[in-house]
């Protein structure tokens, strides 16, 4: 497409897309047309993709998840379309600048964080990699809450992201389906004395599905996000509106269709409230229906179902498509129970993302018999069966039985969704080689006993497209000059910036890149903060979600005793911390450590005596967007969880891809990053998993840590005695009593002389800009492994066994 095709396609959507004229059009508008003329593009190659499919009737992948980060859209398919040079041009040339455009954008925030943007990358690597993939998920009406910060703390404000319509969505009113709640289940006898189930009496809501476009890099294959909105079954039901209450019946309308408002702001810990199971059986029956209809047009009996369908359930959230799957095809469509098993456990898969056990989903039974009455039966005659079968494997051992099954009798009666996940699905995964490890290891050892080789591990990846071609464009453009831009699509090639990377030119290159990158980062703290931040100083960011076993704790530990250090007379290399994320609303304890953050920076960033040699900065809202600016500028990432927490990280991944050296412990995808990047260029530190473990089982004594540490002591003295919160001396107490008197449980007192040591010897190799760019152009050049591509080659190849479609 010519800049002049692009310029006239522009007014001409201003006019008949928005009815404004050149001279009273607002930025938001030329946003409209904008967005407008990449969807135009968008959408033919996404009918001729949908054809293709069709004809070569492939399998198909579904990508099942409650959450899709995938941010902002029109920089992303304007490059992955090849129309940015056209765009901006164009553009341009009508009096407006590109990058306020695009900034106009919403971010689509359907997700919480690590495993919502996984998927969102995931989407991303198939489409590239022209695989007839499928994502399936929820239109949230509001999406992961807008963070701002008041007097120090957290405050959520309502994500009203359509407020001004979605042009990347296209609603699809005749594409409905029914989705069942309550009820109750009625047997019958078929004169041939088979046994049948009807669910019967049930409250049911509609279905509708939203498309939005997923362009891969190149833009020959395009895929589609199919997202369900719940609509009221009452518009169907005319005898309701005519008979009934008219009031009554808008008002019931109205609560069914809260059923996909709003996201749950919760990460890595469950809530089990009942909104959320009705969430995930409402999305997963939609799909499920919506794939058998697909898998219909071509086929006549169900035997080839799996070969025309994989279904990945990205973490326990969709699990309960194995039980709905099951009732369709029993229930529905009346095969035995036998082969609607043997279809059933060759088409899913599951992807595990923590080890934590306060994240493992379960339910009440009782609460699960009033929601979902026949499920519950069919998750009753699944685990029935499967005892049986441990008992054949293994007679006599009542403990392991009781440990597997899929009803947890321990405290009430509550059902294990990973424990139907694993046993509906013929491979599990996890998400990085420790945490499969660990997995194997612990909280799914029974199942490793009685089906080894089921879990296997698929290291976490990110798309390059987005998290270095489109966020980091300088830096882009510079590898581009020296290796080309195959990279784009075969990351491995980074590896050939190895010979670069002592090279003096390159070198000054890529630290004017990255003191670029920093400046515009420093633009944005003053602009929004009215902090001034130095960008020669050492940009030290940690942007993850808050939660005690990330630690960001430890990260503002180091900053008091950096400040305690220069107020004593010290000078050493300046540094600006950087720490950003949102806390899940309900959880106190990481409320209060980022309020301990702000307050703590209150008290550096406006002491005299500190200067310049110390800033600490907590950016407010970090989402997708504000991650494309903050991860280009980095020069140290913090991924400092208690080694055997973080399942993966992928915040790691992209840091270091940036250019970032990684301060971290042998955690998560941590422990690959280095063995790729090479040990002399990431900064160890820490207990290992196994050294957790074994001072656990000692009788880990914080205290002693405490006593034997005259900073840490006075840190913490700091604290607990108010220095930060002079209005309201024991604001931090629960923070102190949890680090000394309750356990400490994440080993922040065990692992801070070793952090604080480890990064004395980070500022120390930030005075030799030689080397510590030596090392980042390394860093980056390691970083192959971790693009999605290749995780998604390996999930085709090992999982879902399926073939790339190209003509
Ligand atoms: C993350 N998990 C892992 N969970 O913490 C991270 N949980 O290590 C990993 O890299 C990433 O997944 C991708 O594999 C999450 O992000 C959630 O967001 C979540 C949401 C709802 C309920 C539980």
């Amino acid at each position: 497409m010519s800049v002049e095709g692009v310029s006239a396609s522009l007014t001409k959507h201003l006019i008949y897309s928005s009815s404004k004229n050149l001279p009273n059009a607002t930025t938001r508008d030329w946003f409209q047309a904008a967005a407008h003329v990449v969807r135009d593009r968008l959408v033919e190659r996404w009918m001729a993709t949908m054809q293709r499919y069709y004809e070569h009737d492939s399998k198909r992948i579904y990508y099942l998840s409650l959450e899709f980060l995938v941010g902002r859209t029109l920089s992303n398919a304007m490059l992955n379309l090849g129309l940015d040079a056209q765009l901006k041009t164009a553009l341009y040339e009508l009096g407006q600048q590109y990058e306020k455009v695009a900034e106009i954008e919403s971010d689509a925030a359907l997700g919480n964080g690590g495993l919502g943007r996984l998927a969102a990358c995931f989407l991303d690597s198939m489409a590239t990699l022209d695989l007839p993939c499928y994502g399936y998920g929820i239109r949230y009406e509001y999406g992961m809450f807008r963070q701002s910060i008041e007097n120090g703390e957290q405050v959520e404000h309502p994500d009203n992201w359509l407020r001004y319509g979605n042009p990347w969505e296209f609603p699809r009113p005749e594409l409905l389906y029914p989705v069942k709640f309550y009820g109750r289940v009625v047997e019958y006898r078929h004169e041939d004395g088979s046994l049948h189930h009807h669910w019967v009496e049930t409250d049911d809501v509609m279905a509708m599905a939203y498309d939005t476009p997923v362009p891969g890099f190149g833009g020959k294959t395009v895929n589609n996000m199919r997202l369900w909105s719940a609509k009221s079954s009452r518009d169907f039901d005319l005898r309701y509106f005519n008979q009934g209450n008219y009031i009554q019946a808008v008002a019931d309308k109205n609560d069914s269709e809260n059923l996909s408002k709003v996201l749950y702001p919760d990460d890595s810990t469950e809530v089990g409230r009942e909104l959320r199971l009705k969430q995930q059986y409402f999305f997963v029956s939609a799909s499920l229906q919506d794939m058998l209809f697909r898998y219909k047009k071509h086929a006549d009996g169900w035997a080839m179902l799996p070969e025309k369908i994989a279904v990945q359930l990205n973490d326990t959230h969709p699990s309960i498509a194995v039980a709905e799957l099951m009732r369709l095809l029993v229930d529905v469509h009346k095969l035995s129970w036998d082969e609607a098993w043997g279809l059933t456990t060759q088409i899913f898969s599951y992807t595990n993302h923590t080890l934590m056990p306060e994240a493992l989903e379960t339910w009440p039974v009782a609460f699960f018999e009033r929601l979902l009455p026949r499920h519950l039966q069919i998750i009753f005659e699944i685990n029935y069966r499967f005892m049986q079968q441990v008992m054949h494997q293994f007679p006599g051992d009542g403990e392991l039985l009781r440990r597997l099954s899929l009803i947890d009798e321990t405290n009430g009666r509550r059902v294990r969704m990973s424990h139907l996940a694993i046993v509906g699905s013929h491979t599990v995964n996890g998400v990085a080689a420790l945490h499969t490890e660990l997995m194997k290891r612990t909280i799914f050892a029974d199942f490793e006993r009685i089906t080894p080789g089921k879990i296997v591990n698929m290291t976490n990846g990110v798309t390059p497209r987005r998290w270095l071609n489109q966020a980091n464009p300088g830096l882009a453009a510079l590898i581009g000059t020296r290796i080309g831009n195959g990279w784009i699509t075969d990351l491995d090639q980074l590896k050939e910036l190895r010979k670069l990377a002592d090279e003096d030119d390159f070198q000054t290159q890529f630290r004017a890149v990255k003191h670029e990158n920093k400046v515009r980062l420093a633009q944005l703290i003053r602009s929004q903060l009215c902090i001034e931040v130095n960008p020669a100083s050492l940009f030290d960011i940690q942007i993850k979600r808050i939660h005690e076993y990330k630690r960001q704790l430890l990260n503002v530990l180091h900053v008091i005793t950096l400040y305690n250090r220069i107020r004593a007379g010290a000078d050493g290399m300046p540094r600006t911390v950087i720490i950003a994320g949102k806390a899940a609303p309900g959880y106190a304890m990481a409320k209060c450590i980022i309020r301990l953050i702000n307050d703590v920076a209150d008290i550096v960033n406006n002491d005299q005596r500190v200067g310049n040699q110390l800033k600490l900065v907590f950016i407010p809202n970090y989402d997708v967007s504000n991650a494309e600016r903050i991860v280009p500028a980095a020069d140290l990432s913090e991924q400092i969880s208690t080694a055997g927490t973080e399942a993966s990280g992928t915040g790691n991944m992209k840091l270091a891809l940036n250019g970032a050296l990684t301060i971290g412990t042998l955690d998560g995808a941590n422990v690959e990053m280095r063995e790729e990047v090479g040990s002399d260029n990431f900064f160890l530190f820490g207990l290992t998993t196994e050294g957790v473990e074994e001072l656990s089982r000692q009788g880990y004594d914080p205290m002693r840590y405490y006593h034997a540490s005259a900073e840490l002591k006075q840190a913490l003295d700091m604290i607990s005695g108010g220095y930060f919160c002079s209005d309201e001396p024991a604001r931090y107490q629960p923070i102190v009593d949890a680090l000394l008197h309750q356990g400490d449980k994440y080993f922040l007192l065990a692992d801070y002389e070793a952090y604080v040591a480890c990064q004395d010897t980070v500022s120390a190799l930030y005075q030799d800009q030689k080397e510590w760019t030596r090392r980042a152009i390394l860093n980056v050049a390691g970083m192959g492994k971790f693009s999605s591509d290749r995780t998604i080659k390996e999930y085709a190849e090992r999982i879902w066994h399926v073939e790339p479609v190209t003509d």
